[in-house]
C-alpha cells in the first residue's frame, strides 16, 4: 500500500534500519545478502549520516583515508582513490555516494524521513515503526544505525533566538556554504569541530572572536596529498589492514602501539616515541606506550610533552597561558588533528574570550555578552557538540516489552549488553551503541564489527525460526559493572568529556563507550556468538 506521497503505509518488513550513514549502508547491502525484506529511513537527502550534516569550512576526518574507509570488499574499493592523508568531509560525501551507487543501495532508502516512534507488540513479536512523513510499518526487526554524533546540541543560553544575525551549528551546516567575508564572527566552542573550522573561518571574517570553556589538547595532523605508492600499496593491504585493525585496541592498523609501559623505559625513549608519533600526526600519538591512558604519571609526561609543542606555535605568552590545556589527562577527552589552529590566535583580528574566567551570560540581539561586555557579531557558530551517543537513539520513541520506554529505562544512563541489546526490547539492535568501543576506535571498523555480527546473528535466528532474541538482564548487569571497572582502571573518567555525557546539563555522568579495546571486544563477541548467544534469551516461534 502506498500514500499521496509515495511512502509505503501499513507494509510488513523484515527489519527496519534506523539511518543511512556508514552503518546502516553496510546493514542493507549485508541484509539483502539474507534476501530479507529491508527498508531503510534517512532524515537527510541522501546518504552520508555524520559527513551528510557537518559541511562547516574544515571538516576533515581525523583517522587517516586509507584506515576510514569500508574493508569488506576488495572490488569496491579498487573502484576509489582517496587524494588526501585525511579526507575532506566532501570527498567523504562523494565516497558514500559511490558505495551507494555501486551497491545500488538508494532504492531502499526513504529520504527526508526521521522514525519517531518504535512500539514493539508482544503478542506477534513485530515492531510498529512511525516516522515523520506519517508511515506505519512493521518489522521484524529495528536496528538503529543512528551515528554516535548525531544529535547537534546548541546550549540552552539565556536570550537564544533574540540575536538579529544569523546562527550555525557546526553539525547541521547549510549546504550551500557561508560566505563570512567581512563579517564579525563568533565561534562558541573549542572541540574538534571548531578547532577545524576556526582557522577557515578566519580566512574570510573581519574578526573573530572565539569563546573557549575548556583549552583542548590538539596537535597537527600533518593532511597532505596522498603520493600514488601509498594509494597503491593501501589498496594491497585492504583486507590485510582490516583484519589486523580488528585485532588492534583503536582498529587502526597504519601505526603501531607501544605495547610497553613507561615505567619499563628510559626518559630518553618516552621521549623519541613521543616526539616521532607528534611529528607523524594523527593518533599514534596516543599509543606511545601502554601505560598512556592508565596513569597520571605515564600521562603527565605525555601532556607536558604535548603542551611544550603546542606553545610553540602560539607568539602571545599571555594566550599561551590560556590555550594550553590544563587539568585534564591528554586522550581523555578526544584528541583534536589541526592544521594551523593554534598559529590562528597570532592573527590580529582573532581574540580568544576564555569563558571560564568571564562566563557567557546570555545571548543578545547584537551578540553574545560574556563577563559583563557585549560583544558585537554579524554570525555566531555554535561549535558545541552533540548529545552524544545516545541523542539519536533516544530521539526515537521506543517502547519494548510490557510498554517499558526506553527512555525511562535508559533515565540514569544507558544500559545494554556488549552495546548491542538493552533489556526489555526484543529484536531491537544498536550499532555502535553505548556499551561498545564506537568512538574510542575508527568507526568504520567498529561499524563493520557490529553489522558483521548483527547480520550473522539474524541469518541464524532466521535460520532456526527463532522468533526473538533479547539481552538478558543478568548479562546486561554484569556488562554495564566490566565497561564501568574497565574505564574506571583507566583516566578517561578524569575529564568533562561528552564520552561521559558532562556536556549536556543534565545528562547522567557515566563513561558510554567501552575502553576494553577493539580486539578484546571481537573476541568477546565470538564468543558469545559460538556459545549459542549466550547472555540473551532466544524464544522459539
Ligand atoms: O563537539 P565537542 P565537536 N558554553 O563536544 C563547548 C567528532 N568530530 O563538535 O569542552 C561554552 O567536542 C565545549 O566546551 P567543554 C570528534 O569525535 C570529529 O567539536 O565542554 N562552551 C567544547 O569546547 C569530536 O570529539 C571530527 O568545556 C560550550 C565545544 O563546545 C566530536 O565529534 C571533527 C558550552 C564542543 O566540543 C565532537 O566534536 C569534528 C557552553 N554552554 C568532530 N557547551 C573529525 O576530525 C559546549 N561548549 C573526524
Amino acid at each position: 500500500m502506498t500514500d499521496a506521497n509515495g511512502t509505503g503505509v501499513g507494509r510488513d518488513l523484515d527489519v527496519v534500519v534506523v539511518g543511512a550513514g556508514f552503518a546502516g549502508m553496510y546493514l542493507l547491502h549485508r541484509l539483502r545478502g539474507l534476501n530479507l525484506n529491508v527498508q531503510v529511513f534517512e532524515q537527510g537527502k541522501g546518504v552520508g549520516g555524520t559527513w551528510y550534516w557537518n559541511r562547516y569550512p574544515g571538516a576533515r576526518c581525523d583517522v587517516e583515508s586509507l584506515e576510514y574507509q569500508y574493508g569488506f570488499s576488495d572490488e569496491v574499493q579498487r573502484g576509489w582513490t582517496w587524494t588526501e592523508r585525511y579526507a575532506a568531509q566532501p570527498e567523504i560525501l562523494r565516497y558514500q555516494n559511490y558505495v551507494a551507487d555501486t551497491l545500488d543501495l538508494k532504492r531502499d532508502i526513504q529520504f527526508e524521513t526521521k522514525v519517531t516512534g518504535a512500539d514493539y507488540d508482544q503478542a506477534t513479536a513485530r515492531w510498529t515503526v512511525r516516522t515523520s512523513r506519517g508511515d506505519v510499518v512493521r518489522a521484524k526487526y529495528v536496528v538503529m544505525a543512528t551515528g554516535c554524533l548525531s544529535a547537534a546540541r546548541v546550549p540552552d543560553f539565556p536570550g537564544m533566538g533574540s540575536f538579529k544575525g544569523a546562527t550555525y551549528h557546526t553539525g547541521d551546516w547549510p549546504h550551500e556554504g557561508v560566505d563570512f567575508t567581512g563579517l564579525r564572527v563568533g565561534v562558541i566552542g573549542t572541540g574538534s569541530s571548531a578547532v577545524q573550522s576556526i582557522p577557515e573561518i578566519a580566512k574570510q571574517a573581519k574578526e573573530l572572536t572565539v569563546f573557549q570553556r575548556t583549552a583542548n589538547f590538539t596537535l597537527p595532523a600533518g593532511n597532505r596529498p596522498l603520493t600514488e605508492e601509498e594509494i597503491a600499496a593501501g589498496r594491497e593491504v585492504l583486507l590485510e589492514g582490516r583484519r589486523r585493525a580488528f585485532a588492534t585496541k583503536g582498529g587502526l592498523h597504519t601505526f603501531e602501539y607501544n605495547n610497553r609501559l613507561s615505567t619499563d623505559m628510559t626518559p630518553e625513549e618516552i621521549r623519541k616515541e613521543l616526539e616521532s608519533r607528534w611529528n607523524a600526526g594523527g593518533f599514534a600519538f596516543l599509543g606511545a606506550y601502554e601505560d598512556f591512558l592508565m596513569s597520571w604519571e605515564a600521562n603527565t609526561i605525555a601532556s607536558d610533552f604535548a603542551r611544550e609543542q603546542m606553545a610553540k606555535a602560539i607568539k602571545d605568552p599571555g594566550l599561551v597561558e590560556k590555550l594550553l590545556p590544563q587539568g585534564h589527562p591528554v586522550g581523555a577527552k578526544r584528541l583534536c588533528l589541526d592544521t594551523h589552529y593554534l598559529e590562528t590566535f597570532n592573527e590580529p583580528h582573532v581574540t580568544l574570550v576564555d569563558v571560564r574566567e568571564t562566563p557567557i551570560e546570555r545571548i543578545s540581539a547584537a551578540g553574545v555578552v560574556a563577563g559583563g561586555k557585549e560583544y558585537a557579531f554579524d554570525a555566531i557558530v555554535f561549535a558545541t557538540g552533540f548529545d552524544a551517543m545516545t541523542g539519536a537513539i533516544l530521539s526515537v520513541d521506543v517502547t519494548g516489552r510490557d510498554g517499558a520506554r526506553l527512555r525511562d529505562k535508559w533515565a540514569a544512563g544507558p544500559r545494554t549488553y556488549l552495546g548491542l541489546q538493552t533489556a526489555g526490547f526484543p529484536n531491537l539492535f544498536f550499532v555502535t551503541g553505548p556499551g561498545s568501543p564506537s568512538v574510542l576506535s575508527n568507526m568504520i571498523v567498529a561499524i563493520e564489527q557490529h553489522v558483521d555480527w548483527i547480520t550473522n546473528c539474524i541469518g541464524r535466528l532466521e535460520q532456526h525460526q527463532v522468533r526473538a532474541i533479547e539481552a538478558q538482564v543478568e548479562a546486561e548487569d554484569q556488562w554495564v559493572d566490566h565497561v564501568n571497572e574497565v574505564a574506571a582502571m583507566t583516566l578517561y573518567p578524569e575529564a568533562n568529556s561528552w564520552y561521559m555525557g558532562a556536556n549536556v546539563p543534565g545528562k547522567p555522568r557515566v563513561f558510554m563507550p567501552y575502553p576494553g579495546g577493539v580486539d578484546v571486544y571481537q573476541q568477546k563477541l565470538d564468543e558469545v556468538a559460538e556459545r549459542n548467544y549466550e547472555g540473551f534469551a532466544l524464544s522459539p516461534t
